[in-house]
């Protein structure tokens, strides 16, 4: 265990004794880690940003490489949003300075919300007037709320690329009110360049970069992001990655009998070859190739006991191939990712 220095006030240290006591699912020791650093000066920022969300990201990590369980991932993150809250109890938050109202929402099937509240809790402390709508939530009700709250600026949240033709209809919706949108979380890539290809008004890396821009610009006009991605506003694009959702489902069946000839299909691997289908729709969607190769490096490089294999990749690839012959760009990404990827010597 690591100690806790009573001066602690780095955020380094902070950050390795917080793990500590979310790996010892300890939330009574993760609030004192945090409400500590705040009474010895630390500023809730660091403590949010730095400390909480450095760790979560260690969480990730952990459970990826197979030394965390997922409920060991559930208890970090239960904790990890309690400290959130102890922290808002904490540290004073200013009164709304007039900067206008911003609603801040996570994309439809996307059920990261605490990236979306680490945001929102930031903002607040910038002086915004910020209103959480949560997790996934439907681009249709999120449209009647706006219409209702007339919000100056939609915040969007979310962290799987996989759900980037989500984020297209949640910033239709949005755009139909007037209201417009900045977009966040690593689904939109490392340098923003899947938030213009879904026609985001705004794009910010992290929760600091947002509350300076909005600061600087309350009602835009806000950078994109990098990339010159526009699959998103081409309708071949669009049909692909609609074929590829309707028929999800019986190609994962097809993947699945590749991979595991005869043998009965462990959620795990359906769970992954469900993910490699969705991440190849949205590839197809914003047409960009290293959005789906991101994703096959990725989900073999996954510790998951029962979950796709390293080896297994490049089979269940050539299975879609050659069941989605007749979608010229879908077979394009699946041929080139192929090509990326050889089957590892056993
Ligand atoms: C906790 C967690 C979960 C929890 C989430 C619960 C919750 N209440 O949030 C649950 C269990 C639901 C979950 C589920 C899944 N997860 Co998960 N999860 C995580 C984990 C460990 C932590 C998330 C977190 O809190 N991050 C900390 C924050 C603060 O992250 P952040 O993105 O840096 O946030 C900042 C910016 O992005 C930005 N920002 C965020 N939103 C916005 C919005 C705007 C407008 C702006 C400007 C900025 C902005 O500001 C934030 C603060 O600076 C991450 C690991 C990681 N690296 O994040 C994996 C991770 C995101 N999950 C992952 C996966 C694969 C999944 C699942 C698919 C697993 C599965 N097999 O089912 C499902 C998908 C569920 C779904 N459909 O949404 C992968 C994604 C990999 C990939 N290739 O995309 C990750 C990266 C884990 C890993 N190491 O591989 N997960």
């Amino acid at each position: 265990m690591t100690s806790v220095p009573a001066t602690a006030t780095d955020p380094t240290t902070l950050r390795a004794v917080y793990l500590d006591r979310l790996a010892a699912s300890d939330e009574e020791g993760a609030v004192t880690v945090a409400v500590d650093a705040l009474d010895a000066g630390v500023d809730p920022e660091v403590v949010l940003l730095d400390v909480v969300a450095g760790a979560q990201r260690e969480v990730g990590e952990r459970w990826a490489a197979g030394e965390w369980t997922v409920v060991q991932e559930h208890v970090a993150t239960h904790i990890s949003e309690r400290v959130v809250a102890a922290v808002a109890r904490r540290a004073p938050t200013p009164t709304p300075n007039g900067l206008g109202r911003v609603a801040v929402a996570c994309l439809d099937g996307e059920w990261h919300g605490l990236p979306a509240r680490l945001l929102a809790e930031v903002l607040t402390r910038y002086g915004w007037d910020v209103e959480f709508l949560g997790a996934s939530v439907p681009a249709a009700h999120l449209a009647t709320h706006l219409h209702r709250a007339g919000p100056d600026v939609v915040a969007i949240s979310s962290s799987l690329p996989s759900r980037l033709p989500a984020a297209r209809r949640m910033v239709e919706a949005c755009r139909s009110t007037g209201t417009p949108v900045l977009a966040g979380g690593p689904a939109f890539g490392e340098d923003g360049r899947w938030a213009r290809a879904v026609g985001a008004d705004g794009w910010a890396p992290d929760a600091r970069a947002a509350a300076a821009m909005l600061a600087a610009a309350p009602d835009g006009p806000w950078p994109t992001g990098g990339g010159t991605a526009t699959g998103a506003d081409d309708r071949g694009a669009r049909e692909e990655q609609t074929v590829l959702h309707a028929r999800r489902a019986e190609l994962v069946g097809v993947a699945a009998a590749a991979v595991r000839p005869g043998a009965e299909v462990p959620d795990e691997l359906a769970d992954d070859l469900g993910h490699l289908v969705d991440f190849l729709a949205a590839a197809v969607f914003v047409d960009d190739p290293s959005l789906f190769e991101g994703f096959v490096s990725w989900v073999g490089t996954l510790a998951i006991p029962a979950g796709l294999r390293v080896d297994e990749v490049g089979p269940a690839l050539d299975a879609l191939a050659a069941a989605l012959a007749d979608s010229p760009r879908t077979a394009r990404l699946l041929r080139d990712a192929r090509a990326a990827h050889p089957t590892p010597a056993p």
